[in-house]
């Protein structure tokens, strides 16, 4: 494996899986969310964000009118999945710790969706990392700092990618401003595919 790029104190590994691996990725997750379907989450305000979301592992993301937090279950009621073996090596391959993640959040992108500049805050060790892994269109990155008026830097993160977020970039700033549409061929329908493990107690 090669030294990851430096991007604003984001490990980034370009092109970490290769096509097979993206192919398997997108099988397992496509068994993830046959047991626990993708939804629009509700902000606490009651719009719906445009990035449809389910989750694997022992706590799933979740947000409605009673604000967003992790919870043991699905909406409907059934336990989340467990987070597949697939997805689970690439976190032993490039987290650097010991402790398993707790909650792997896959996020789909249409290609008119977008994710605004937000922290990543409601985990209990920041001294834990985040890994994020890009599936599927091109979609451009945005990074700040630790407060949301400090400067951002942009860059396209590709299918394959692989991010991890450790030390003061654990809590930056970030967001997806826009996909570039028709930039994959590995999603048959199109959008990205974005999947983040996380240890949440
Ligand atoms: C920087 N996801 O799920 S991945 C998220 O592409 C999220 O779906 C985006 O932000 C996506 O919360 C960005 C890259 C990423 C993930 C987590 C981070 C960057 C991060 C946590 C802290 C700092
Ligand atoms: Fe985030």
């Amino acid at each position: 494996m090669t030294a990851p790029l430096d991007f604003h104190g984001i490990r980034l590994y370009p092109g970490l899986i290769d096509r097979p691996a993206q192919e398997a990725l997108v099988a397992a997750l496509r068994r993830v969310a046959e047991a626990a379907p993708m939804f629009h989450p509700e902000t606490r305000f009651g719009k719906k964000m445009s990035v449809k979301m389910t989750s694997a592992g022992a706590f799933g993301w979740v947000s409605d009118r009673r604000g967003y937090r992790y919870e043991p279950r699905h909406p409907s009621g059934v336990a989340w999945p467990p987070i597949p073996p697939e997805v689970l090596a690439i976190w032993r391959q490039v987290s650097g710790v010991d402790r398993a993640p707790e909650c792997c959040l896959v996020n789909y992108y249409s290609e008119s969706a977008r994710m605004g500049l937000h922290q990543d805050i409601d985990e209990s060790d920041f001294s834990m990392p985040v890994v994020s892994i890009s599936l599927g269109d091109d979609a451009l990155f945005r990074v700040g700092g630790l407060a949301r008026s400090d400067p951002t830097a942009s860059t396209w993160l590709h299918s394959g990618d692989v991010c991890v977020l450790a030390g003061e970039a654990r809590r930056a700033f970030h967001g997806i401003d826009r996909l570039k549409p028709g930039t994959s061929t590995l999603l048959p329908q199109g959008g990205r595919l974005n999947v983040t493990l996380r240890v949440v107690t």
